[in-house]
């Protein structure tokens, strides 16, 4: 009960602070300077990870070193990434092609389906080839402590580098992720993709232990939602935006409506106000079966991880769209 009325408690401050002073809300480079981020994404799978780095591209606080993709075409989803750059004008980012195949299980996400809408977008076509994890571990040598790994993919490359490198998790500022299920007893509920395409590479990257590890899961990622015809009439402004939603296409003859789930981890690096954490343990089982894939969590205060277990939706839309308001490319 305490649990629950401390929650409850929480919302009510969050609703008061945003409501009488949107301006005071947290921000997590306060009186700092840009953070450096890298972005390891399946782009062309769902259309979320598009939205997630038109945003990094939108957001002035952000310091993109560099994007690497994973899973199944790797390349193509490289071409994608870099079709975003060029039209947000950053095609001077970074783009590596990483893992196309999980570390132990079956492939489940062979095809990039969004790439078919591409079509003659300016872009690169050629990246390097099998050097994504080598950036990967360049780049956060050379800023020790600076760097936060925003992963919204399976987490196959992210695994790949802690195991070539074991000291890289104690020299990242923070992994964020979007990753998990954590509101479900064992045995029930939801399996998250992310996790599962790749279970072994989730063990690996929740037992790396670095200073800092959130995970935004599927039960709270899936309460942030938004209408496709919604989502259309907002991203037809901006030249980044009307491209995600080219992408969409493929995506909205299934779908009708949007789930912000990348995104959010992706704003919650920089806007800690929208998400409340709880500390604790994820265990991810292994066993073969239904059931490999799942993230189980155990709440404790010393845990190493924290994963969300609310979400203010109206902060997190008034966050994603500020920046992309603020400078709306035509
Ligand atoms: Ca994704």
């Amino acid at each position: 009960m305490m649990h629950v009325r401390l929650r409850a408690q929480f919302l009510s401050a969050l609703i008061l602070l945003v409501v009488v002073s949107p301006g005071a809300a947290a921000s997590a480079t306060s009186g700092g300077g840009k953070l450096k981020v890298l972005f390891d994404t399946d782009i062309g799978s769902d259309i979320d990870d598009a939205v997630a780095l038109a945003y990094l591209l939108s957001q002035p606080e952000c310091e993109l070193l560099g994007i690497t993709t994973v899973t199944g075409e790797p390349e193509k989803r490289a071409e994608m990434a870099s079709a975003l750059c060029h039209v947000a004008g950053r095609p001077d980012i970074p783009i590596y092609p990483g893992a196309d195949l999980p570390l132990a299980i079956e492939q489940r996400q062979p095809k990039a389906p969004q790439y078919a809408v591409l079509g003659n977008r300016t872009r690169k076509t050629e990246f390097p080839r099998g050097e994504a994890i080598e950036f990967m571990r360049r780049t956060i040598r050379a800023h020790p402590g600076e760097v936060t790994l925003l992963a919204v993919g399976p987490l196959t490359n992210v695994a790949l580098l802690f195991r070539t490198d074991p000291e890289i998790p104690s020299l990242l500022k923070e992994v964020v992720l979007m990753c998990g299920q954590f509101d479900e007893k064992p045995g029930s509920g939801n399996k998250e993709w992310n996790a599962m395409l790749d279970p072994e590479a989730t063990a690996i990257v929740f037992k790396s232990n670095p200073p800092n590890l959130r995970s935004y899961g599927l039960d709270v990622t899936l309460k942030v939602v938004m209408s496709a015809q919604d989502l259309a009439d907002h991203f037809a402004e901006d030249a980044r935006l009307r491209l995600v939603l080219e992408f969409a296409q493929v995506w909205f003859e299934k779908q009708k409506e949007v789930f912000f789930l990348d995104p959010l981890a992706a704003v919650s690096v920089f806007e800690r106000d929208i998400c409340e954490m709880e500390r604790g343990r994820t265990t991810v089982v292994l066993n073969d079966g239904k059931d490999k894939g799942r993230t189980l969590w155990e709440p404790s205060v010393d845990g190493p991880q924290e994963v969300a277990v609310q979400v203010i939706p109206e902060r997190f839309f008034e966050a994603y769209f500020e920046h992309l308001q603020a400078g709306v490319l035509k």
